[in-house]
């Protein structure tokens, strides 16, 4: 495992994207793997923010331009992680569920599963379960990603699961959800098929899935 590089997370941190892309870069140069730069660097970065705004040391402008930072550069590295012209692993559709704009993670999830072979149909935030229902339905997809970070959200996720058993498609379709508040004994009430808190389990989670 690779060290941090505290130019990147500083600069993810303090929300200076044009610095962030550029040392994002230089660490590509040097031989750093995108996978590594993500995980030992960037999202570390996040999560710093996220400590500083529980603890009303950052307030919403400076979340935002740390998240910017973060996602313009995970674009950079979002491209490599994408496996090459194989068959895909399975079709995924994945989305942040209903009122809810957050998608760092969302798009941290579909990269990696993208990285890792999957087909993926990102339908970004805000998704109304019929929204998903029709995206699962024309793609002929394996496995639904719902992703929430608001407590007053994840609710939306059960609908979208009622709605997946009224349409008579439950059966077809594995449900995987996540997000902070998410948890495996949410996931279990709600009947979903797998939670992850990660990124990289969440792979390992839908290979479990297509497996099965
Ligand atoms: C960045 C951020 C924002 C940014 C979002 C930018 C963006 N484009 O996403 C901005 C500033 C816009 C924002 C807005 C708001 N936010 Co905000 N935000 C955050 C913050 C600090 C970090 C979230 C993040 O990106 N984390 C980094 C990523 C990498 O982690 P992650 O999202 O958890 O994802 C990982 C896992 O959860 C998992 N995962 C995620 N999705 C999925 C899906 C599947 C299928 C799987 C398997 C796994 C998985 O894998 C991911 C990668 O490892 C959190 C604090 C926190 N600790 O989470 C608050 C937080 C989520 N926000 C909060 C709030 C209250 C808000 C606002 C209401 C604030 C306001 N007053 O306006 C608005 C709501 C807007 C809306 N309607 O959605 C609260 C929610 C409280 C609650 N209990 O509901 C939090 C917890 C902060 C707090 N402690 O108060 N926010």
């Amino acid at each position: 495992m690779a060290e941090m590089n505290s130019e990147i997370f500083n600069a993810i941190l303090s929300g200076k994207n044009v610095d962030a892309k550029k040392f994002v870069q230089d660490a590509l140069d040097a031989g750093v793997s995108p996978h590594d730069i993500i995980t030992d660097s960037m999202i570390p970065a996040m999560d710093e923010a996220g400590r500083r705004f529980e603890a009303h040391q950052f307030f919403v402008p400076q979340l935002m331009i740390a998240a910017r930072a973060m996602k313009e550069s995970l674009a950079l590295l979002s491209p490599m992680l994408a496996a090459s012209g194989t068959e895909p692993m399975g079709k995924i559709v994945i989305g942040t569920v209903m009122g809810d704009m957050h998608d760092i993670g969302k798009n941290l999830v579909a990269s990696m599963l993208e990285g890792a072979g999957f087909q993926v149909i990102d339908l970004g935030t805000n998704v109304a379960p019929e929204k998903f229902l029709k995206a699962l339905q024309d793609n002929q997809a394996d496995i639904l990603c719902m992703s929430a970070l608001l407590t007053t959200t994840m609710p939306a996720m059960k609908k979208t699961i009622e709605a997946l058993e009224t349409a008579g498609m439950r059966d077809s379709v594995r449900v995987m959800i996540g997000g902070a508040p998410v948890t495996q004994a949410y996931a279990d009430e709600i009947g979903a098929n797998g939670y992850s808190d990660n990124a990289n389990a969440a792979v390992a989670l839908a290979r479990k899935l297509m497996a099965g």
